[in-house]
């Protein structure tokens, strides 16, 4: 068992408290089989009407997962890699189709894998400290842990400039596309926590009398404001028509947007079209099984993912060398590939 998380019950609530403060709380194979065993078992425990799950240490909630060790294993025996995408993916669905309210406190860093062990539950409290991003691209990934279904259904095109981009959104924005459900302050957690423990709940509603009570208004969201431009780009069918776009709009934020992309792996970007194009008319089943085609695809060949783990997270020079480098060498093929099944077979959930 790790010790990386930890469960506890009291008075009929079961809390997770992911506590590896060192590496963010990102996510690491067992941590993940932890939640999904201990998540099966409260499900139809009838001494355990909700769930909440929080962050230790004050800084983050989950930074993602522990893509540092599935990258030190290397390309060649990538069934460590899969194992741990397999897990996470059981544990993102178990959360998907759990049965009773699972309320997420976003106090801090929310990124890749702690999007996915939160917004798929019923309650994502977010606060001050929240700080969201799907940033995969940056290291040749993809927004996977259900980023397949999620995105695609958040307003307009917000979901795929997300994707694409990794942009770091705050609480009132995580509320505005519907990360968040509701903001509080975050020394108001305990106090709800122990409210939580107190009260009956055994609906979603009540759940949401309780956060009513705590809840504070977020202010406006800054997105709103570029909500035109993001949607009249984002809903360009191919990367290469983002670029081109983005190059024709006269405004900083079309410029910053284009450099950041430009710093992105490109085959990342286009394999993450295509996946979030798929996303948008799947079941959610069908999207954790679609990404881990992708996801045991890139871990199976010295892709862009070990590079890019290696640039931003090992060595840390930020400079990493795609391949290939430019977007008009990744062809059509090259992203196809990346939806087989893989030789060792489907995710079984
Ligand atoms: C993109 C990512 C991740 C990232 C940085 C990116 C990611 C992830 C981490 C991370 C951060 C701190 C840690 C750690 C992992 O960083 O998925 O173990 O201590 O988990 O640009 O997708």
């Amino acid at each position: 068992m790790s010790n990386d998380v930890e469960f506890m019950q009291s008075s009929g609530l079961g809390i997770i408290t992911l506590n590896r403060p060192g590496a963010l709380n990102a996510l690491s194979t067992d941590m993940c089989r932890a939640i999904d065993e201990k998540l099966a078992a409260w499900d139809v425990d009838k001494g355990i009407k909700a769930v909440v799950i929080r962050g230790g240490g004050g800084k983050a909630f989950c930074a993602g997962g522990d893509v540092r060790a599935i990258v030190e294993q290397g390309h060649e025996n990538n069934t460590k890699a899969q194992e741990f995408f397999a897990t996470e993916y059981k544990m993102n669905a178990r959360i998907f189709h759990f049965s009773k309210p699972f309320i997420a406190l976003l106090d801090g860093i929310t990124m890749g894998g702690g999007v996915g062990v939160s917004i798929h539950g019923s309650h994502r409290i977010v606060t001050e400290n929240t700080l969201f991003a799907m940033p995969e691209a940056a290291i040749g990934l993809i927004p996977d842990v259900g980023g397949s279904y999620f995105l695609p259904r958040f307003p307009g095109a917000t979901g795929l400039y997300l994707g694409l981009t990794g942009a770091r959104l705050k609480g009132a924005d995580t509320l505005y596309v519907g990360i968040g459900t509701a903001y509080m302050q975050s020394d108001k957690l305990a106090e709800f926590i122990h409210s939580l423990e107190e009260n009956d709940i055994s609906s979603d509603d009540d759940v949401d009398a309780i956060v009513a009570q705590f809840a504070d208004d977020p202010g406006s969201a800054p997105l709103d404001e570029f909500r035109d431009l993001i949607d009249a780009v984002f809903s360009e069918k191919t990367v290469e028509d983002i670029f081109d776009h983005l190059s024709i709009i006269d405004h900083d934020w079309a410029r910053q947007t284009l450099a950041v992309l430009k710093k992105m792996s490109p085959i990342s970007l286009k394999v993450i079209i295509e996946q979030l194009e798929r996303g948008r008319s799947l079941e959610f089943d069908d999207c954790m099984i679609m990404e881990y085609r992708i996801v045991s695809a890139i871990s199976s060949y010295d892709s862009d993912f070990y590079e890019g783990v290696r640039a931003v997270l090992i060595d840390k020079d930020h400079n990493p060398n795609w391949i290939p480098p430019t977007l008009g060498e990744v062809t059509h093929e090259m992203v196809m590939t990346h939806f087989d099944v893989p030789a060792s077979g489907d995710l079984l959930l």
